[in-house]
């Protein structure tokens, strides 16, 4: 198949292009390099260093045989986006290209906007390229397990059965985010709903956990296939930075109680999912939603798990919480289902100890880059809008 991936220089796509091109489908992708830039901007950079995307290219040539279709541009450029759909003509767009940061997008009123903008628009010109040019192609679009939030119910996939006043019908779920990136994928999952509602697009919305690991076998030992793992405090997640906290001997930092869930699957196991989202299309108009994550866990659990990982490899290591930062539920009822994946063929990995195991055995060849910028780690943005030096968060009572 066919398949354009929008934000192929990032974690995930970078990774599905390899995925892809392994099990036989043609790939093309776009990308302007923000997530680069971004990183920069946080004053850091990924612990494990990443080729330019030319050298990925030449890489991927003398791996595969061909260079993939790549293009440099701004998925929120219509112009651009009409080219690339008129030029490459894709079964399936894998749509990855978008700020993925909450803590970015709560810095100020300028980042909450560019986020929005960013992530809103370039999937508008998504949608309206996929009507002119590709009717049929199928939109695989990344969404976020954060777009529910927290609710006291268990969540479905997207939809459920409702009775309102005698009445019965079938609705979208509730969505409650947490940051105004979260919002930012409601929001597109409303304006693909009324795209497939209005021009019969087909779309499968993954509501997608946290991803981690830092490979997948598609990319050998050759470091120019190596996918970006970053620990700041906007774009490293709390389980990457446990990870690269470990290595680097600096405590775990759960935020608060620590008792907040949330669901995680390896990148491996991601592949997987993404593949046979893409392999098992949706009917024209079709607008179906996929929970996609593997187990849930606390992050003070998660904590442990790192600790107990790193402690087996002769780190030492232990957990500090800090006063958290963020404005989120620190103690919840957590269950969303998970089923229509597995029905499809999924076959979970369910080791997060041995991923970790990978993960920081990996890391701990970078431990001199982490240590290079370790003051990134700490957190200063916080979601009330002060952005106070985070020395100064109070270091919870354990
Ligand atoms: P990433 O930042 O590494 O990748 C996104 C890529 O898109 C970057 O290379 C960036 O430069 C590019 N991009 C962003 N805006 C663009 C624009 N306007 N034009 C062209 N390119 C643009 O993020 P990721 O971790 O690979 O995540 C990919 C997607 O999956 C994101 O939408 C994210 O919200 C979602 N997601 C990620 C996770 C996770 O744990 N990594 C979990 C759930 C959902
Ligand atoms: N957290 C800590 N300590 C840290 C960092 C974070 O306790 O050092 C806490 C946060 O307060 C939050 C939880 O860990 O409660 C998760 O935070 P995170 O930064 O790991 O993940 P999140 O902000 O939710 O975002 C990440 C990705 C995002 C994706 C989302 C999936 O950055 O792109 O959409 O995970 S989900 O969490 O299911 O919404």
């Amino acid at each position: 198949m066919r398949v354009l991936i929008a934000g192929m220089d990032g974690y995930l796509g970078w990774s599905l292009a390899q995925y892809l091109t392994a099990r036989g489908h043609e790939v093309g992708g776009v990308d302007v390099f923000y997530r680069r830039r971004w990183v920069a901007e946080m004053g850091s950079h990924s612990a494990i260093p990443i080729a330019d995307m030319s050298t990925r290219l030449q890489t991927f040539k003398e791996k595969w045989g061909e260079k993939p279709y790549f293009r440099v541009g701004d998925l929120t450029n219509w112009d651009f986006v009409k080219e690339v759909f008129e030029e490459f003509r894709p079964e399936a767009i894998v749509h990855f290209g978008e700020c993925p940061s909450a803590p970015y997008s709560m810095m100020d009123v300028h980042h909450a906007t560019w986020v929005q903008h960013n992530n809103i628009i370039g999937t508008l010109n998504i949608l309206y390229a996929m009507r002119d040019i590709t009717p049929n192609a199928h939109l695989v679009k990344l969404g976020t397990m954060g777009e529910y939030g927290t609710p006291n119910i268990d969540i479905p996939e997207g939809f459920f059965e409702i009775e309102f006043r005698g009445r019965k019908d079938r609705l979208p779920f509730p969505r409650q985010a947490g940051s105004w990136y979260h919002w930012s994928k409601v929001h597109d999952s409303n304006n693909i709903m009324f795209a497939c509602q209005i021009w019969g697009l087909r779309s499968t919305d993954i509501m997608q956990g946290v991803v981690y690991g830092t490979r997948i076998d598609e990319m050998g030992d050759d470091e120019r296939l190596f996918t970006r793992l970053d620990f700041d405090q906007a774009f490293g997640t709390a389980i990457n930075r446990f990870c690269c906290q470990a290595v680097i001997g600096e405590p775990l930092t759960p935020y608060g109680k620590g008792h907040q869930k949330r669901g995680f699957l390896p990148l491996r196991d991601s592949m997987q999912c993404l593949t046979l989202a893409i392999e098992n299309p949706p009917e024209a108009g079709e607008y179906r939603v996929f929970n996609q994550f593997e187990e849930t866990y606390s992050i003070f659990e998660l904590a442990e798990k790192v600790k107990k990982v790193a402690n087996e490899l002769g780190l030492e290591t232990e957990i500090i919480p800090l006063e958290n930062p963020r404005k989120e539920a620190e103690e919840h009822y957590y269950n969303p289902d998970h089923q229509h994946l597995l029905d499809l063929g999924y076959q979970p990995t369910h080791d997060m100890e041995a991923e970790l195991r990978v993960m920081l055995t990996d890391l701990m060849r970078y431990k001199d880059r982490i240590e290079a910028v370790k003051d990134v780690l700490i957190p200063d943005i916080r979601w009330d809008g002060t952005r106070r030096k985070s020395r100064f968060l109070k270091v919870m009572a354990k």
